[in-house]
């Protein structure tokens, strides 16, 4: 790749982020960062950040501002040699513009999903935490019920997949997203993507990618 290429991915809870992060991860050669990973291994780890995340993904919430920024911008740092596409950050105003001043973005994709297709998807995710392999019992379930592919280890549903932290983030996550998507359109990167299927807006993705990452070897893709 000539130009380094920088994107974020944006959209509600369940609107399909880590999976397309990941196929666009596996077909154009990036990096994928994803902030909710950060903020799990963080907990998982007990580190200060860790421990004050905890409390707010708990009851649903976003973690705060400078938590978040804390967590991210360091490791942002680590990858100036890469290129990258940020999944889950930024989720406010004050996230964005700290980005902003870290780095330049290519693309801002945003992912539009409606409400009930959200709810729908995240009542039947389960995952695995070591990996972070994500299931859905209907869209891409384990092979045996409960169960991890892979390792055989069984498989948990995330406290904020549960019922009532589900609401509360479906219902702020609205409420911060303007600002955001608001500020990429203004700088002419925002690209918004709206279906109920991940497999139907994927195509359409891949299609702006190959014209925006147009340098890069056509080996290292794969097909969708
Ligand atoms: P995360 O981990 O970033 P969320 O809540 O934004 O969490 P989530 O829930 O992981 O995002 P996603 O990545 O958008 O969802 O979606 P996904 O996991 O790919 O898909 C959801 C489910 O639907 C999966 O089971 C998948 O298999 C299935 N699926 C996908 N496509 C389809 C389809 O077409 N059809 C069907 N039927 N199923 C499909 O962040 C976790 C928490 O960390 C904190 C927040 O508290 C957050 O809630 N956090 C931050 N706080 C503040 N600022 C930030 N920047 C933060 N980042 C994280």
């Amino acid at each position: 790749m000539s130009k380094l290429f920088r994107a974020v991915i944006m959209g509600p809870p369940g609107s399909g982020k880590g999976t397309i992060s990941e196929r666009i991860a596996h077909s154009f050669g990036l990096k994928h960062l994803s902030s909710g990973d950060f903020v799990r291994e963080n907990i998982a780890a007990k580190t200060e950040a860790g421990v004050q995340a905890k409390t707010y993904i708990k009851k649903g919430l976003l973690v705060p501002d400078h938590v978040m920024t804390r967590l991210l911008l360091p490791r942002l740092e680590e990858m100036t040699k890469y290129s990258w596409l940020l999944d889950g950050f930024p989720r406010t105003l004050a996230q964005a513009k700290a980005l902003n001043s870290a780095c330049d973005l290519d693309v801002a994709i945003n992912l539009n999903i409606p409400l009930e297709t959200l709810k729908e998807r995240l009542r039947h995710r389960w995952i695995h935490p070591p990996s972070g392999r994500v299931y859905n019992m209907c869209f891409n379930p384990p092979r045996v019920q409960g169960i991890d592919d892979i390792t055989g280890d069984p498989l948990i549903q995330q406290e904020d997949d549960r019922p009532e932290a589900l609401v509360a983030r479906l219902r702020h996550y609205k409420d911060v997203a303007k600002p955001v998507t608001d500020f990429y359109k203004a700088k002419g990167i925002l690209y918004t993507f709206s279906d109920t299927e991940t497999d139907r807006i994927w195509p359409n993705i891949s299609t702006l990618l190959n014209t925006k990452i147009p340098t890069i070897q056509s080996d290292a893709r794969c097909a969708s």
